[in-house]
C-alpha cells in the first residue's frame, strides 16, 4: 500500500518487537532460520514484492533456503522485479501462489511485508494454526510502516514514520550483511530503490522526512541504470490499459462542491479492458491531481456482492478512521477496506457522509 504524509513527528522507532517474542529479536530470528518463506498482502504492490525480492537476494547471499509464497502471482507491471538479467538481478526469482492442501514443508520463519493484517492472509494463518496445534510453531516477522496493532504472537519491525515497507527493510539487510563482512549489490539496490520510488510516487509521499532521499542517495551509486526502474513502474502503458484509464476517468464525479471525488469500478469494466485490480489505483490519484479536491473515493468491484474501498486523502485530511469504519485500516492519507455488498449504491450512500463530514470538519478548522 503507498504511503502519504504522516503527523510531523521527528524521532523514530525503528524496532518495536511486539510482546515477549519467543526466540529473541528479529535479527536473531532471520540468522537462526535455515528456511525462509517471504509474503505480502494479497493485491502486491510495488513495495510489498520489491521488499520480497530484496530480502530473497540477501538471504541467499546468506546461504539461506528461500521462498516467496504470495496469494497470487505478481501483477504484469512488477514481473520485472523476479526477472533474470533486469536490474542487476542474477537470476529470476521464482513466485509461488500458497496452497494449503499443498501440504507445503513449513519453513523456520515467515517474513511478512507491507501489512500487519492476518486477515488478510488466509488461508495461510488458518494454515500456521493448525501447525501450531500439532505442535509446530512458525514465527511471523512483520516489516512494516502502516498504523494498525501488531497479532500478539508476531514479532515485529516496523517504523511508522517511513516512507516505505523498503526503509524499512532497508535497515535489517544492512544489518544482516554487515554482520557476516557483505555488502549490497545492485540487485539487492535497485529492489530496495524500487520500494521506495513506488510508494513515494516519485517521491512525491516522502513523510516530511529527509529519509526517503537519504536511502536513495545511499542506493543510487550501486544501480547502473535507475532509470529503468522509473520506467518499469511508470511508463508501463499499453494501448488497454490506456483505454481502462480512459473509460474509469470518464465514470468519475466530483462532489461536495468540488472536494469529494468519487469513482465507481465494476467488474465488467476490468473484464472488458484485461485491467487488473491495482490498474484502479492510477484513477484515484489522478482524481487527487484535481486541485479542489480534499479525498478520493474508489469502489471497485471483486465479486458479485464484494466491494473494495480505496480511500486517498490530501495532507490535513483523514481517511483512516473511515476505512476503519468498514473494518479496514491503512494509513492517514491512503486507507482502504473489503466489503460485502449487494449494489454499490447503498455502499456510496453509508461512506460518503463520513467523508464529508471530515472535509468539512478539517475545512472549517482551518
Ligand atoms: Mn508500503
Amino acid at each position: 500500500m503507498s504511503a502519504s504524509e504522516s503527523p510531523k513527528v521527528p524521532q523514530k522507532t525503528p524496532l518495536k518487537p511486539s510482546t515477549s517474542p519467543p526466540d529473541g529479536t528479529p535479527l536473531d530470528c532471520i540468522r537462526k532460520a535455515k528456511s525462509v518463506w517471504l509474503t505480502t498482502h494479497p493485491q502486491a504492490d510495488g513495495d510489498g514484492l520489491a521488499c520480497e525480492a530484496a530480502m530473497w537476494l540477501t538471504l541467499e547471499k546468506l546461504g539461506k533456503s528461500v521462498k516467496i509464497m504470495n496469494f497470487e502471482p505478481p501483477g504484469p507491471k512488477y514481473r520485472f522485479l523476479f526477472e533474470a538479467g533486469h536490474l542487476g538481478k542474477p537470476k529470476s526469482l521464482k513466485v509461488q501462489v500458497f496452497d494449503a492442501d499443498l501440504d507445503p514443508a513449513p519453513p523456520d520463519l515467515i517474513v511478512l511485508f507491507d501489512t500487519n493484517d492476518f486477515r488478510l492472509l488466509e488461508p495461510m494463518i488458518r494454515w500456521r494454526e493448525g501447525l501450531k496445534a500439532s505442535g509446530t510453531e512458525i514465527p511471523i516477522l512483520i516489516v512494516d510502516h502502516h498504523q494498525g496493532a501488531i497479532p500478539p504472537d508476531a514479532l515485529a519491525w516496523v517504523d511508522r514514520q517511513a516512507a516505505s515497507s523498503g526503509e524499512v527493510l532497508l535497515a535489517i539487510i544492512e544489518q544482516l550483511l554487515a554482520a557476516e563482512g557483505k555488502q549490497i549489490d545492485e540487485a539487492i539496490a535497485s529492489s530496495l530503490y524500487t520500494s521506495l520510488v513506488f510508494d513515494t510516487q516519485n517521491f512525491r509521499y516522502i513523510r516530511s522526512s529527509p529519509s526517503s532521499h537519504k536511502m536513495a542517495a545511499a542506493l543510487l551509486p550501486l544501480i547502473s541504470e535507475p532509470e529503468k526502474v522509473h520506467e518499469a513502474l511508470f511508463a508501463n502503458l499499453t494501448p488497454m490499459k490506456l483505454g481502462f484509464l480512459a473509460a474509469a476517468l470518464s465514470a468519475l464525479r466530483i462532489e461536495a462542491e468540488g472536494t469529494l471525488a468519487v469513482v465507481i469500478l465494476t467488474r465488467d469494466l476490468f473484464q472488458r479492458y484485461q485491467a487488473e485490480a491495482n490498474d484502479s489505483g492510477d484513477v484515484v490519484d489522478m482524481a487527487l491531481n484535481v486541485s479542489s479536491v480534499k479525498v478520493a473515493l474508489l469502489l471497485r468491484q471483486e465479486t458479485d456482492d464484494t466491494w473494495k474501498i480505496s480511500l486517498r486523502s490530501k495532507k490535513g485530511f483523514s481517511v483512516l478512521e473511515t476505512a476503519q469504519n468498514f473494518g479496514g485500516g491503512g494509513h492517514i492519507n491512503a486507507a482502504g477496506a473489503t466489503v460485502k455488498s449487494a449494489d454499490s449504491h447503498s455502499l456510496e450512500t453509508k461512506i460518503k457522509p463520513l467523508l464529508i463530514t471530515e472535509i468539512r470538519h478539517k475545512m472549517g478548522a482551518r
